[in-house]
């Protein structure tokens, strides 16, 4: 069984190793692939010295790919890759709402994996991580509307992100002017409302993901959600403030009481103790921390919540791992013909 990352050099390809060493998914061996930029660079898999290969323009002899180099790359090359016989769980918004392509949150619609034909996509990451904790609150008191605002780091544009919040805080600390080539504005000490393409609604194309994939993974479209979309300057892990309104009411205890019990979760909520969720506690961790659960003042019986995820593990790289590894639990790796 071999696996595959293709994007391996950047900050999802970074993580997907990383995930890779700590999982339970069974393979033999590991390609790396990346721009024609990055060949030849060594990277370390457990313990070894593993070459990163330009990606191929053909099929890919794997049985998983895991695909994180944006979304043309995808799609000008995915279909090609699975030509080998393997599954590509692409992290890219490339195929997310093509019909025959599962969206796929394992905790929440994990058998939606079983029915792809070649490729699965891997949500955006802030309706990942949004959907781990709204997932089990709407089966059991059914989500009517969803007010999400968002905090999202400087990962979420990739590596580059990153450097551009460092560099430019270095900057501005020694007295310089900050600029921008990433984001739209100066990063540093500034929040920017503005993530992707504004739409003809007004709202950015992040927004309407928060949307669009919502209905998609909860495999419901009456759920009336609405985003704004906002970059901070941290470096990794996605907050989210989010209103609920429920059909059927519940108290912040019956939230926490299901929240604790659901898989994906760390219900982090006690704020005499100043104990709730944060990038600083969040980052690096599996889980995606929730807390600030209280009721609603706006809609009778509803609830208003925080939530903070890694959104380069849960929103990204976790979650595509922990796909390949329901696809082998569930007997769906199966053999295929080698290339
Ligand atoms: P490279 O490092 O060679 O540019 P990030 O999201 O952190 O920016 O990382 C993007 C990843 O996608 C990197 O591994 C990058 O490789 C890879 N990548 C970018 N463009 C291409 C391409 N045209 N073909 C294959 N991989 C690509
Ligand atoms: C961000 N959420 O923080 C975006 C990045 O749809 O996979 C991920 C975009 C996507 O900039």
């Amino acid at each position: 069984m071999r696996v595959a990352i293709v994007g391996a050099t950047g900050a999802v390809g970074h993580e997907l190793m990383q995930v890779l060493e700590r999982s339970t998914l069974r393979f033999d061996e590991l390609l790396l692939y990346a721009s024609p930029r990055s060949a030849g660079t060594r990277l370390t898999f457990r313990g070894q010295e593993l070459t990163v290969q330009v990606t191929p323009e053909g099929p890919i002899d794997a049985d998983v790919i895991l695909a994180s180099a944006g979304g043309s790359v995808s799609k000008a090359l995915a279909h090609q890759w699975i030509k080998g016989g393997g599954v590509v769980i692409d992290n890219s918004s490339a195929f997310r709402y093509d019909q025959d392509v599962p969206l796929v949150v394992p905790e929440v619609n994990g058998e939606a994996a079983l029915k792809h034909q070649g490729i699965i996509a891997n949500p955006n990451c802030t309706t990942a991580i949004a959907v781990v904790a709204v997932a089990p609150i709407h089966r059991k008191y059914g989500v009517r509307r969803m007010i999400v605002s968002t905090y999202q780091a400087t990962s979420g544009a990739g590596q580059k992100g990153m450097d551009e919040l460092v560099e430019q805080t270095r900057h501005v600390l020694d007295g310089q002017e900050a600029t921008h080539e990433v984001f739209a504005h100066p990063i540093p000490f500034n929040v920017i409302p503005h993530i992707d393409s504004f739409q003809d609604n007004g709202y950015t194309k992040e927004e309407m993901k928060v949307v669009w994939e919502t209905h998609k993974i909860l495999g419901d479209d009456s759920v009336r959600v609405s985003c704004t979309a906002v970059r901070i300057p941290t470096l990794r892990t996605h907050s989210e403030a989010i209103t609920l309104e429920l059909e059927r009411p519940a108290t912040p205890e019956q939230i926490r009481e299901l929240l604790a019990a659901s898989a994906g979760v760390e219900v982090r909520d006690d704020p005499s103790g100043k104990l709730y969720p944060m990038p600083l506690t969040a980052s690096g961790k599996y889980d995606v921390e929730v807390g600030r659960i209280r009721e609603s003042l706006v809609f009778d019986g509803g609830i208003d919540l925080f939530v903070a995820g890694d959104q380069l593990l849960k929103g990204a790289a976790l979650n595509a791992v922990q796909i390949a590894e329901y696809l082998q639990e569930h007997g769906a790796l199966k053999e295929r013909q080698r290339i």
